[in-house]
Formats: C-alpha cells, sequence, structure tokens
C-alpha cells in the first residue's frame, strides 16, 4: 500500500507549498502511515525563525491532516471523486518536540470514530521514535458538486 508522491498529488490536491505529505508507508480501513522529509530549504524556516528552523506545529497538524484525507478518500469515502474533506474541528494538539531541518516527520493517523458526515482522527507525529505532535481532529465529507 506504499504511495510515492505523484500518487498522492492523484488523491488530494494539495500542491507546493503546502503538500506536506512525500510518501505513505502503509495503510489499511483505519490507519495510514506516511511521512514528510523535512528539508533546510522548506520555505518557513525562512521565517521561524531566523537563525532558529523550527518547523511551525500548525504544519505539522496540516500534515497529519493531509495523511488523514490520503486515508479517506482511499479507504473511506464512498464516492471519493465527488467527495472534498473539510476539517471542522482541531479538538487537540500537543507539541512536544521542535522538529528541524534534517528530521523525518512519521505519522501514524488513526481514524477513531466514524459517523456519515464526521470522522475524527488521532495521530502522533514522530521523529526518531520521538514523539514532536500528538493530535486528535475532526473532518466533515462533503460532496464537491455541493460547494
Ligand atoms: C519545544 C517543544 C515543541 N515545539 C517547539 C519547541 C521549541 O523548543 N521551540 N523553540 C522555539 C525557539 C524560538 C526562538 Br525565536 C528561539 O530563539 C529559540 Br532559542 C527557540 O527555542
Amino acid at each position: 500500500m506504499m504511495m510515492n508522491i505523484e500518487e498522492i498529488k492523484a488523491v488530494i490536491p494539495h500542491r507546493y507549498p503546502f503538500l506536506l505529505v512525500d510518501r505513505v508507508l502503509e495503510m489499511d480501513d483505519k490507519k495510514i502511515t506516511a511521512f514528510k522529509n523535512v528539508t533546510g530549504n522548506e520555505e518557513f524556516f525562512n521565517g521561524h525563525f531566523p537563525g532558529k528552523p523550527i518547523m511551525p506545529g500548525v504544519l505539522q497538524v496540516e500534515a497529519m491532516a493531509q495523511a488523514g484525507c490520503i486515508l479517506f478518500l482511499k479507504k473511506i469515502a464512498k464516492d471519493p471523486k465527488n467527495t472534498t474533506i473539510v476539517f471542522s474541528s482541531i479538538n487537540k494538539a500537543k507539541f512536544r518536540k521542535p522538529v528541524v531541518p534534517g528530521d523525518r516527520l512519521h505519522m501514524e493517523v488513526e481514524v477513531v470514530s466514524l459517523r456519515r458526515q464526521f470522522a475524527t482522527i488521532k495521530g502522533i507525529a514522530t521523529v526518531d521514535g520521538k514523539i514532536a505532535c500528538e493530535l486528535e481532529a475532526t473532518a466533515a465529507f462533503v460532496p464537491s458538486d455541493s460547494i
């Protein structure tokens, strides 16, 4: 179930500079494992912060949300071509460790609640096995032709 960057781009609409998943390693009906390689050339390091590059925690949240989108569209949505995923809530987020140039942000995102229109995910992002960010968020599935 590995997916490379071109396969990822065929599933979610995000593009540079906002596509934050580089590869999917594993996926089943409830869980996806993916990563982002964080390079020293990321645009956001110029300003966050000058001389002290740290990946914004909100972008770690976004990266896990994107991994969740891939899981929803590949495994959960009944009509993925006509489904838009809208994140409706960040229920909980914790930032435990700074993510810096050269890090591989490894993400495990799991669906913990699935209703007709809403899914809640839990995500854990690690670098070298150490937790950088924990997330619980909720997304809504919307028919694309309704918005
Ligand atoms: C720690 C845990 C989770 N996320 C980030 C941290 C962290 O160490 N942030 N550090 C930010 C930071 C910003 C600036 Br400006 C600075 O000069 C230094 Br010295 C910092 O550590």
